[in-house]
């Protein structure tokens, strides 16, 4: 086995060249935080799909067997899995292999159910056109996970449920969570919960240590593009560095405001060009 001189950690995610989503926030964010980044590329793009028309999209499903075949054969060691953006219900079908032969090592699964987003009065976005196949398979692939980092509009694709008219209040959304953790995982945040006009949380739910808090984010009012795939990655490198899920979660509120607030600086910056975290890397 190649054992792993620092924490490494698997990135099983889309490659955008253009506006800050995926692997173009996760390595840099897990770098900084002292993790070896081992980026499994889902598919390449140009940009992401928010906003952005005529961008490019190469699929790598078939590329992504041969990678993790080439992963076992040399049986590379990984701390920590975690997963995003998924091109196709084959590729949650490869990850959730990969994740099962690696469970054993104690590896922790970290999954990020990247389906779709909405903020309240804003219109529904679903990044798939084929939803019903991806969800069907994220739902299996989520009862996997140690931990889950859905919005609050996948938490309730994963639940089957409606996404709600009114603010959840503290109970709603702590019995949502705990139905999460029931499909599985330990670790449930919920992001993008806003619990009144000016509140945007994030829900925290540690089945183990039998935890739950709601972590106020601040609020601006516009939407940031590419935050939820940065509470992923940082939850993950805290996690994998043997932080509890209290303190990862507020780890990641406190880079995600950092950026939030660099990037108010440039106000002529566009949402699809997502959030300014470079300036935030040293805080981690
Ligand atoms: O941030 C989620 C995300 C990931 N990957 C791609 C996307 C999006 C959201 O728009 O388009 C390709």
């Amino acid at each position: 086995m190649i054992k792993s001189f620092i924490p490494r950690v698997a990135v099983i995610n889309d490659l955008s060249g253009f506006g800050r989503v995926s692997l173009t926030e996760a390595c840099p964010i897990l770098s900084a935080m002292g993790i070896e980044a081992c980026p499994l590329p889902t598919a390449v793009l140009s940009t992401h799909t928010y906003k952005f028309e005529d961008y490019t999209f190469c699929d790598l499903t078939d590329e992504m067997e041969k990678i993790l075949a080439h992963w076992q054969k040399i049986d590379v060691h990984f701390d920590a899995i975690c997963t995003g953006y998924m091109a196709s219900a084959r590729q949650i079908e490869l990850a959730a292999d990969f994740v099962k032969s690696k469970k054993s090592e104690g590896t922790l699964i970290v999954i990020d159910p990247v389906l779709g987003d909405n903020v309240l009065s804003d219109a529904e976005t679903v990044y798939y056109d084929r939803m019903n196949d991806l969800l069907s398979g994220m739902k299996d692939f989520v009862k996997l996970a140690d931990a889950i980092t859905p919005n609050l509009t996948e938490a309730c694709l994963l639940l089957e449920r409606p996404y709600p008219q009114n603010y959840l209040t503290n109970e709603e959304i702590k019995a949502m969570a705990k139905e999460l953790a029931g499909l599985g995982p330990d670790i449930v945040a919920i992001t993008s919960v806003m619990t009144d006009k000016k509140h945007m949380c994030v829900a925290v739910y540690d089945k183990k240590a039998d935890f739950f808090d709601l972590l106020d984010c601040g609020y601006v009012d516009r939407p940031f593009h590419g935050t939820g795939d940065i509470f992923a990655a940082v939850l993950t490198g805290a996690l994998t560095n043997g932080m509890t899920a209290a303190e990862a979660s507020q780890k990641a509120v406190d880079f995600i405001k950092a950026a939030i607030a660099e990037t108010m600086k440039y106000p002529e910056m566009k949402i699809e060009y997502g959030v300014i975290f470079e300036k935030a890397l040293r805080e981690l």
